[in-house]
């Protein structure tokens, strides 16, 4: 039984109901549920990982640009509060990196995910501390490359997702990638619910990763004008900035995305111009300035409709997958697992 507070002077308590569900993540990573927690930057810290891991999915403390001795308090405040396994994520564009891959490999954190680039010089460092290696690729061919360099499996990220993305839908690129590794495939971009859930598994995922639907998780600590912004999105309101400068992000529609792709459309400001306007705005965002913040959010942002705790998210996910397909789930992972989705 879980005792989640909603504010400080209200609390409920939530009873989880779904049965578990086995698949090479779950076994992989010591979880209950293949459901790992996107790594949002500035927003996934030790208190919502924590309540994911504790809620049986997988919660994973994104580093983004912080420093590491906030890592190290992050890690340390996930533990207190969880025996379950916990993963940190490393944005590579992070000049800071070499330093947080060594910090996660001595304090032994359970499960490593990458974002943005190649983690290649660090995976057999981590692998030696008896980390499991997750990257996340946005191509076939990056992830074949992972697998050859001792990944423990890749989580494939469609584009619908939120944040800095590539180029394939998930639709494309989940079945694209697991006809070019043989280790498991965990799909990210799109997933909210048990209809996408269950869509992963149809396209040959074994887990999925999601990141917007905890947004409005109770112990997700962004400011509530951020999760109002996402509880009200229609589908049609997230848009793509930095396509012309090669490091696109997806972010609810404000003033300032369309600054931003103004800016970029040809106006006269320069690239140094542009980088002043970003920076911070993520920070800016997660502490309430919704009209000049990167609201940073996936597509499926029009799917999310309230805040509840973290707990139930995961239960919700699940329970709607059962209801979708039941049993059949189990053995759509186990056909996964053996890419045998062409035999009768
Ligand atoms: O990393 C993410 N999403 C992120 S990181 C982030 S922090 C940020 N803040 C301000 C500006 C920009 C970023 C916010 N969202 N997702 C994982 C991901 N990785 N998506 C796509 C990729 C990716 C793309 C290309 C991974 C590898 C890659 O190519 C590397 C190569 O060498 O081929």
């Amino acid at each position: 039984m879980f005792t989640i507070g909603k504010k400080m002077d209200q609390t409920q308590t939530f009873e989880p109901t779904a049965a578990p569900l086995d698949t090479r993540v779950t076994r992989l990573l010591g979880i209950k549920y293949p459901i790992i927690q996107g790594a949002m930057a500035w927003i996934a810290d030790g208190k919502l990982a924590a309540a994911v891991s504790e809620a049986g999915g997988l919660g994973i403390i994104a580093c983004g640009s912080a420093p590491t001795e906030w890592v190290r308090e992050q890690i340390e405040l996930a533990r207190s509060l969880t025996k379950n396994p916990i993963g940190a994520n490393i944005m590579l564009m992070n000049p800071n990196t070499p330093e947080l891959a060594q910090l996660l490999a001595d304090m032994k954190v359970d499960v490593i995910t990458t974002g943005a680039g190649s983690p290649s010089p660090y995976i057999q460092m981590w692998k030696e501390a008896g980390c499991k290696v997750v990257p996340v690729v946005a191509s076939a061919a990056l992830a074949k490359r992972m697998e050859r360099l001792g990944a423990d499996a890749v989580v494939a990220e469609g584009c619908e997702a939120g944040g800095h993305i590539g180029e394939l839908t998930t639709m494309a690129l989940t079945p694209s990638v697991c006809d070019a590794v043989s280790i498991p495939v965990i799909t990210a971009g799109g997933v909210a619910d048990g209809r996408g859930l269950v869509a992963a598994f149809a396209l040959g995922g074994e887990g999925v990763q999601v990141g917007t639907r905890f947004l409005t998780a109770f112990e997700c600590g962004i400011h509530d004008a951020y999760k109002q912004k996402v509880i009200g999105a229609k589908d049609s309101d997230t848009i793509v900035t930095g396509r012309p400068s090669g490091h696109p992000v997806r972010q609810l529609k404000n003033r300032f995305a369309r600054d931003v792709r103004k800016m970029e459309g040809g106006s006269d400001a320069s690239v140094d111009e542009i980088e002043q306007m970003l920076a911070g705005s993520l920070h800016r965002a997660v502490t309430g300035d919704v009209e000049m913040g990167s609201l940073m959010s996936g597509q499926v942002a029009c799917l999310v409709h309230d805040e509840k705790p973290a707990a139930q998210i995961v239960d919700d996910l699940m329970n709607e997958a059962y209801t979708w397909c039941g049993k059949n789930l189990t053995d759509m992972a186990a056909k996964n697992a053996e890419r045998a989705w062409k035999e009768a």
